[in-house]
């Protein structure tokens, strides 16, 4: 079916869950017979983003091009749940300000708990400086002012942050 779909956009720090909420919201969505697709950042970053690292500029081509990608798919009545960690708020306004009804969520947790979390080591390396640009630690992260769903990941269990976007989608 041809229309609007919607535009889920989860930003956050890396490990703060944003790949977990977006997997058990896809789950849900297609089970309740809803056409809907994942753009996750790292699949994003092997495939339609290989190549690019880290700078503002390579990091707002990223965001940029899964907009796009976004777009094509919401065209066709697609939800689409994107998540990345998009860090520059002037990046997400350009980019989520192009969708009628894109709903932005913060899957917020602090940098204390994702670095005690640090699910893939990456933390420990980047405090360790070796990974350069690495966001939270040697990298900003600009954090949503008025994000539509502030989810603390720390806070609440994965059923509840589901909970809380089927309710915010209104499905
Ligand atoms: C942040 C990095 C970095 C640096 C590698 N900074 O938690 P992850 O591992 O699986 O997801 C992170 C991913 C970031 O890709 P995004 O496309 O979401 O970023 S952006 O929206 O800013 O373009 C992380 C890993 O790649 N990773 N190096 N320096 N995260």
């Amino acid at each position: 079916p041809v229309g609007t779909g919607r535009v889920v956009w989860l930003t956050g720090l890396s490990g703060a869950g944003k790949s977990t909420l977006a997997s058990a919201l896809y789950a849900e969505l297609l089970a309740r017979g809803v056409a809907t697709e994942l753009l996750d950042g790292d699949a994003v970053r092997e495939n339609l983003s290989k190549g690019l690292g880290f700078s503002k500029a390579d990091r707002d081509t990223n965001v940029r091009r899964i907009g796009f990608v976004a777009g094509l798919l919401a065209k066709h009545g697609v939800t689409v749940l994107v998540s990345a960690i998009s860090p520059y708020a002037d990046t997400r306004r350009e980019v989520l300000g192009s969708f009628p009804d894109a709903l932005e969520v913060f899957v917020d947790a602090p940098l204390e708990v994702v670095t005690e979390r640090d699910v893939k080591g990456l933390y420990l390396k980047a405090i360790a400086g070796e990974i350069p640009h690495f966001t939270g630690v040697s990298d900003p992260y600009e954090a949503p002012e008025n994000p539509h769903l502030h989810l603390r990941t720390d806070r609440i269990s994965v059923d509840e942050g589901v909970r809380q976007l089927l309710e915010a989608l209104k499905v």
